[in-house]
């Protein structure tokens, strides 16, 4: 046997310096020995990745030290199971939270460049919708930071979020391939690849004691291979994982195909397995239904327990006694539910427990956040499918439920409609599997995204279950990271915020309380202007860059950014903009306070009146910007592919910001405290987190219109919008001037699709009902506007409230009722 190497023997690695000196010689390494770049005069693309392999090298130690930590701790852990994390961008992220900007800086003018151009390089990487995979990104830099355990899991898709271009008003769609370059911030785990299992059959035999067990045989395998990527925490040594599943064929040919001199139809057929994780679904709210979605589910599910089970028996073999007290698995929303069956069956199929043993681990680890109470978002798939794609699960499915129903018909005898009511199986014309009732059934916690969505969820989504297990639902209100969120996306805000409150607020939000007496004090309101006007500066030029509108300067720039979907009534604000252009023209342009009104946003692909909505905002656009009469007063813009690193720019410099959704539908939102975060007021609805925006800063300093969650659902049976209509005349003006196709001279009846929704006493989204009191709102900003020391009063003021908004808020909450983890301490 050779001796064992010592210590000593192998080369050892001193620390990488964190200094300006080091990291620039590691660039110019990467440059010139593995990139093979010209030194004199590499391209920006080779710098931001030679920079982007410096760094990661520095998280890597990092790492490392991190998971060493995490075995020798034996503590428990929480693994974050999600459809999507919609990263943006890391460079910026990884400089803040290594400490790391300022040398960087120097680094690269060595190389006579400027860091912002170098960041500029860097896709987003779009692994997202919206809010629901913003917030897992979130999240992660929430756990790190507060050094929590915590490992992400997802899919790396080859494509993320579509691109976003405008032609002729509307939207039309490009590929997004995010990882043509290469993305140097991800290490492969080859040696850590798992087999997922799909069609085939279930089948029953006797194991070695005579027991009769079962197994899924004549399966179609798919391999799952591992990319991590660093998830660094700000300033504590701590690097978590957030580990993405590409989808490959196995080795496995067709034989028969192969023998028979098909040789090249055999290695076609591997193809199938790769198109799993080939792209992101992109309908934010709203389900797929297509069976490569179930697919993408099942695939992240099944690989990521495998791989923690995997972890599991390395040290403790087939003990799984104390699994439980050592794992949580958080579902981001029913997307990763089929985890609670393939738990199940890992645990009674490969590792030998009984079922209830296997439901006890099972049901003590699954928790659930639910983020939407709209029909169409809540997932459903058909047995039949099911029976096909993963006959094994489907066969578990009905089991969990068959024993959940029994428990129930034991609590509530003869009562049958509530069995139909509660079964995970939907009966009908198709039988279907209702993924948020296995979920909830799986899970010890069951969490909605805002006070008000949580109460919904309990009073109607989930009633019948809040009254069998009241325990299991609690309110875990959403939050952003302010480190990409404040320090990152607003400099000049940082640097003002610390020189006058001091440098603790950067690890722990609550200390900008001590803002609030600034507020009164005219040379602070003075510096506080300075800051926004650098940061509108900065998204003017944005603006004019990408789509040639020139913003009014010291005009408010009203925003409204975000998926586009009727119930965030994205309608709501164009008419506005109707009514504001209409008194220009009617010659009120003295009263009209001048405004820079920006949209953007991306609508799902198949979502027809999303998309005639972004149409009719450019058609808008188009005729404001083009008419002498609005000059000095109103600017209206769409900006194309709205994604992080836009928000990034648009939040910093907003003042004031769209939360307009009709009132029970928009579960929290979450760009409403980015915008708050930096100082924008708020206009919006009782919807969501605006309540607990609007209580956080006091009611007096919101601009709050409309009907709230009980009126609106009230009003569902005999809403009457040619009430609304005659009730005013402002309004009545816009509706005609949509009617005369002033807005798609050359385009008839474009606009008829909307403007029929918007007089159809159908109109879920009851845009007409909330109009006269959104215009009187926006006409009380639009004074407060002209009192520039009250607003930026005001504004202060949101800032300084805006600390229970931070994500690290929301995960120490998640970590007190349902993780219960305890923080790594990494020495300095
Ligand atoms: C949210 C989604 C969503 N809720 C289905 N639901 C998807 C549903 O691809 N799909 O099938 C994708 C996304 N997204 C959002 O979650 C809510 O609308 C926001 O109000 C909330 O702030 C956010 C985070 O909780």
């Amino acid at each position: 046997m050779p001796a064992k190497r010592s210590r000593k023997d192998a080369c050892q690695l001193p620390p990488l310096g964190m200094d300006e000196t080091s990291l620039c010689s590691d660039t110019r390494h990467y440059l010139a020995h593995t990139l093979g770049a010209d030194e004199e005069n590499a391209s920006k693309n080779n710098l931001y990745t030679a920079l982007s392999m410096s760094l990661r090298d520095r998280l890597v130690e990092r790492w490392k030290n991190t998971q060493k930590k995490v075995i020798e701790e034996k503590g428990k852990r929480t693994f974050y199971l999600s459809l999507e994390f919609l990263l943006g961008r890391t460079m910026g992220n990884a400089l803040l939270n290594l400490g790391l900007e300022e040398a960087a800086e120097k680094a690269v003018a060595q190389e006579h460049r400027h860091l912002s151009d170098i960041i500029e390089a860097e896709p987003d990487a779009g692994l997202g919708n919206g809010g629901l995979g913003r917030l897992a990104a979130c999240f992660l830099d929430s756990c790190a930071s507060l050094g929590l355990p915590v490992t992400g899991y997802g899919i790396r898709y080859s494509y993320g979020m579509f691109r976003q271009e405008i032609r002729g008003g509307e939207q039309v769609e490009e590929p997004d391939h995010w990882l043509k370059n290469g993305y140097p911030w991800e290490l492969k785990r080859p040696e850590r690849v798992r087999h997922v299992h799909f069609f085939g059959r279930s089948d029953v035999y006797a194991d070695a004691h005579g027991k009769l067990k079962h197994r899924w045989v004549d399966t179609h395998d798919v391999l799952a291979v591992p990319y991590d990527i660093p998830i660094p925490g700000y300033r504590n040594e701590v690097v978590n994982t957030l580990r993405l599943w590409r989808a490959a064929s196995t080795d496995i040919f067709d034989l028969g195909e192969f023998n028979a001199g098909a040789y090249p139809e055999a290695v076609a057929a591997k193809n199938n397995a790769e198109h799993i994780s080939m792209v992101l679904y992109p309908n934010d709210s709203s389900e797929n239904g297509k069976e490569l979605r179930l697919r993408q589910q099942y695939f992240l599910a099944s690989a990521s327990l495998q791989d923690v089970v995997a972890d599991w028996v390395a040290i403790h073999g087939e003990d799984f006694r104390h699994f439980a007290k050592q794992h949580c698995f958080q579902l981001n929303d029913t997307h990763p539910s089929c985890a609670v069956p393939e738990l199940m069956r890992l645990l009674m199929d490969e590792h030998g427990l009984d079922w209830d043993s296997a439901w006890n681990i099972t049901s003590q680890t699954m928790a659930y956040t639910n983020h939407t109470l709209l029909p169409e978002a809540l997932e459903r798939w058909p047995v039949r499918l099911f029976q096909q794609l993963l006959p094994r699960l489907l066969e578990i499915i009905f089991e969990i439920n068959g024993r959940f129903l029994q428990e129930v018909a034991r609590k509530a005898p003869g009562d049958t409609a509530l069995l139909r009511r509660l079964s995970i199986i939907e009966e009908g014309n198709e039988q279907m599997v209702r993924m948020a009732h296995l979920a909830v059934v799986g899970s010890f916690s069951i969490n909605g995204v805002a006070a008000l969505h949580t109460e919904l969820l309990c009073e109607e989504l989930f009633a019948d279950f809040y009254r069998l297990w009241p325990r299991k639902f609690n309110n875990k209100t959403n939050g952003v990271t302010p480190r990409r969120w404040l320090q990152w996306a607003n400099p000049a805000l940082r640097e003002l915020l610390t020189e006058h409150i001091g440098p603790e607020w950067k690890n722990d939000l609550d200390h900008l309380k001590k803002l609030a007496p600034f507020a009164e004090d005219p040379a602070f309101r003075k510096r506080w202007d300075g800051v926004r006007q650098i940061n509108k500066a900065r998204l003017a030029h944005l603006v004019q860059e990408h789509t040639g509108v020139q913003f009014i300067p010291g005009a408010m720039v009203d925003t409204q950014v975000k998926r586009i979907h009727e119930y965030k009534r994205q309608l709501l604000n164009a008419l506005h903009v109707i009514h504001l252009y209409d008194r220009i023209k009617r010659g009120e342009s003295a009263e009209v306070t001048p405004r820079n009104v920006l949209f953007a946003g991306k609508a799902a692909p198949g979502y027809f009146m999303a998309k005639r909505i972004i149409k009719l905002i450019n058609n808008i656009a188009n005729v404001v910007n083009h008419d002498a009469d609005t000059a000095g007063r109103l600017r209206v813009c769409f900006l194309p592919d709205y994604r992080v690193s836009l928000m990034e720019k648009i939040c910093a410099a907003t003042d004031l910001s769209e939360q307009i959704s009709t009132a029970g539908k928009e579960a929290s939102g979450t760009g409403n405290m980015k915008f708050m975060m930096n100082g924008a007021l708020t206009i919006g609805t009782l919807d969501g987190a605006n309540i607990e925006i609007r209580e956080a800063v006091g009611p007096e300093h919101f601009f709050l219109f409309g009907l709230n969650a009980h009126e609106v659902s009230r009003l569902r049976h005999d809403y009457r919008p040619d009430i609304y209509l005659q009730a005013d005349h402002d309004l009545q003006r816009v509706m005609e001037l949509l009617y005369s196709g002033f807005f798609n001279a050359f385009e008839p009846c474009v606009f008829d699709p909307i403007i029929q929704t918007l007089n159809n006493p159908h109109d879920p989204w009851m845009v007409l009902a909330d109009f006269t009191s959104y215009k009187l709102k926006q006409q009380e900003a639009a004074a407060l506007w002209r009192d520039q020391a009250e607003w930026q009063r005001l504004s202060i003021l949101n800032t300084a409230a805006s600390g229970v908004f931070s994500s690290d808020r929301t995960i120490q909450e998640y970590n007190r009722d349902i993780w219960h983890l305890e923080p790594l301490v990494m020495a300095p």
